[in-house]
């Protein structure tokens, strides 16, 4: 039995849960009580204190990425990655553009934009009981805060994060054009991990707004939507 440890709000999570689906994987999920991480009760399933983290029939896998290559071996048909080799090295790098870039985008956007943080902050707040509203909010725009400006994100000017968006948006958008998915030609690790990104990134409403100037975004979107959700059947 496949059991997902995640935190729900996590877009890494949409990631993994999207290609549970797709794959057809049977699979419990167990929500990660946030404040019991530090204590070490998730140590044997997560040893970096991260997730999303699998337990597969005893054998913990941690981290978005390996768990698909994971997901892969277990269950190679559909395939998450493309059989080109040229195609497969760009859904490595697609899914790392996304994992390691626009991540730090949502995050400054969603989590540390106070404007932006109120419409999340609903649902980080119930994976926070006996936490009151406010104080999560505080405790959201203190940590991501901190963890922003060290990664530098933080540190630039609001507009000029904008502006890096709306760049991202366009180059998503022109890798679109004329084609379904991101690599290859079906669904692949790359369509995953960037919709986990800009679902999350999508809170922002100077995301959103981004959003409207693109053409084939919102299409793939739905088609990405469509044979792998992230609600499971
Ligand atoms: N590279 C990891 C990133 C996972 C990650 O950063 N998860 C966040 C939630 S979105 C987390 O666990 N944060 C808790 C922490 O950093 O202590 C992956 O792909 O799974």
């Amino acid at each position: 039995m496949i059991t997902l440890y995640h935190f729900p709000t996590s877009p890494f999570t949409e990631k993994v849960r999207r290609a549970l689906n797709y794959k057809g994987i049977s699979h419990e999920l167990e929500e990660v009580v946030r404040a019991d991480v530090g204590s070490g009760r998730y140590a044997d399933v997560s040893p970096t204190g991260k997730f999303p983290a699998l337990m597969d029939d005893g054998n913990a896998v941690w981290d978005s990425t390996d768990i698909l290559l994971h997901l892969e071996r277990l269950c190679p048909s559909p395939a998450l990655f493309p059989s080109d080799p040229r195609e497969a090295a760009l859904a490595h790098v697609i899914e790392d553009w996304a994992d390691e870039s626009l991540y730090f985008y949502e995050m400054t956007m969603r989590l540390s934009w106070e404007h932006n943080l109120d419409e999340a902050l609903d649902e980080f707040t119930a994976t926070l009981p006996g936490v009151s509203r406010d104080d999560v909010r505080k405790m959201v725009l203190q940590g991501v805060g901190q963890l922003v400006a060290a990664q530098g994100l933080g540190r630039k000017p609001q507009e000029q994060v904008v502006s890096d968006v709306v760049r991202h948006f366009r180059a998503l958008d022109d890798m679109l054009a004329g084609r379904d998915w991101l690599a290859g030609d079906a669904l692949s690790v790359a369509d995953l991990a960037v919709i986990g990104q800009l679902n999350a990134l999508l809170y922002a409403r100077e995301a959103r707004a981004a959003l409207e100037d693109t053409s084939n975004i919102k299409t793939w979107m739905a088609r990405v939507d469509a044979v792998a959700p992230k609600e499971g059947a």
